[in-house]
């Protein structure tokens, strides 16, 4: 008897003596295991008499019943305690600022298409894309760039090698290409059948050969298109007011329209914005000089028709304006070439954060 009673303290001393699950689980077999301590009682039954076993067997089993209670709460406090620890140590701090990392920025070009888009967006006008590399008639012949215009000189145009079938190649002198694409594309041409209207403007890549402080080989322009069957001269004016005074962020910024001509518009107009000089430096808004921004006017006849569209049913207004230089007047950028010359120094300075998308109600520039 005093075997049991010597197990049983032995073993729930072992129990509530160990620190970890892991010595818990020795101390388990070390009285439970094969060769356990009370293991070796129940083997030792088998060898008594009928009345002996069933009072022994009973003490046994209570025994056995007593430590197992003491192992199953030990461990469910070493497991919560355990939980505690790991909680403890792993803990983090989600109020912590984040470690600074560099952060990249972007280009002055694309921050200012995206302004130049999120305007126009709201007038309900979608971005449209095409090639860099363009064939002549696109490029030229389709927009009544007549064959003799000084556009067209080899010292002007980046011509590329012909096609297989002869066709001239050309880098694009303006995005004007895309404007002509989209005319001609069959489901435009349904919608506009269907009394629907064509509303795009065309941020991209061009190309002359020009190179001086105040041109580069390639450069960007936005030019915008409107067609449906009523568009008139009066939609032009109230557009081009509207996305200027947005840009540039001044609510009564002065246009002035001047007469002017492009082969691919009729009549034709430049539009000038208001701007004082002072001290050397710029102001834009109301003020006793003017600098031109876009050319504008009406879409040609002829262009409408080489387009596919009927000029007796169709008309619109077009612009274009050079994204490079309405940068440079917003932004203060005193330099064309410093866009193109990679100067990480120079993007810190100029560039914009990647997280703030352009838009007409949070302000278009931060
Ligand atoms: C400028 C002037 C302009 C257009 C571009 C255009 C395009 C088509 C038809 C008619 Cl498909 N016009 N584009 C019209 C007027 C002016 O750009 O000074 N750009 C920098």
């Amino acid at each position: 008897m005093s075997d049991l009673s010597t197990i049983r303290s032995e073993a729930l001393e072992a129990v509530s003596a160990a620190a970890d699950l892991a010595t818990l689980e020795v101390a388990r077999v070390a009285v439970l295991g094969k060769k356990g301590s009370v293991t070796g009682l129940m083997k030792t039954l088998g060898a008594m008499a009928p009345e002996q076993r069933k009072e022994f067997g009973a003490k046994v089993n209570e025994l056995k019943g007593e430590i197992e209670a003491a192992l199953e709460a030990r461990k469910g406090t070493l497991s919560s305690s355990a939980l505690a620890a790991r909680l403890a140590s792993e803990k983090i701090d989600v109020s912590l600022p984040v470690r600074p990392e560099g952060q990249g920025m972007l280009h002055p070009i694309g921050q200012v298409m995206d302004e130049v888009a999120a305007i126009f967006g709201e007038m309900g006008f979608t971005w449209a894309d095409g090639p860099d590399i363009e064939d002549d008639w696109h490029n030229f012949t389709a927009l009544n760039i007549p064959p003799d215009h000084p556009a067209r000189q080899m010292q002007d145009t980046f011509y590329l090698p012909p096609r297989a079938d002869g066709t001239p190649v050309v880098l694009r002198t303006h995005t004007s290409p895309v404007q002509a694409r989209t005319m001609l594309d069959k489901s435009v041409q349904k919608r506009l059948a269907d009394g629907g209207s064509l509303r795009i403007i065309v941020p991209g890549r061009t190309f002359r050969i020009d190179n001086d402080a105040t041109h580069t080989p390639m450069f960007h322009q936005v030019e915008g298109l409107v067609i449906d069957r009523t568009t008139h001269m009066g939609h032009l004016k109230g557009c081009l007011v509207d996305f200027c005074r947005a840009f540039f962020e001044v609510d009564d910024l002065p246009l002035r329209f001047r007469p002017s001509y492009f082969p691919f518009t009729e009549p034709s107009a430049e539009v000038d914005i208001g701007c004082s000089w002072k001290d050397g430096e710029l102001r834009i808004g109301a003020g006793d000089s003017w600098l031109e921004i876009l050319g504008s006017g009406m879409v040609h006849a002829n262009v409408i028709r080489n387009c596919g569209l009927d000029p007796a049913i169709y008309q619109g207004f077009a612009f274009g304006m050079g994204i490079d230089r309405i940068a440079m007047l917003k932004y203060g950028i005193p330099d064309l070439r410093s866009f193109f010359e990679s100067d990480l120094r120079w993007l810190r300075h100029y560039g914009f954060s990647a997280l703030e998308m352009p838009s007409l109600t949070g302000g278009l520039g931060r």
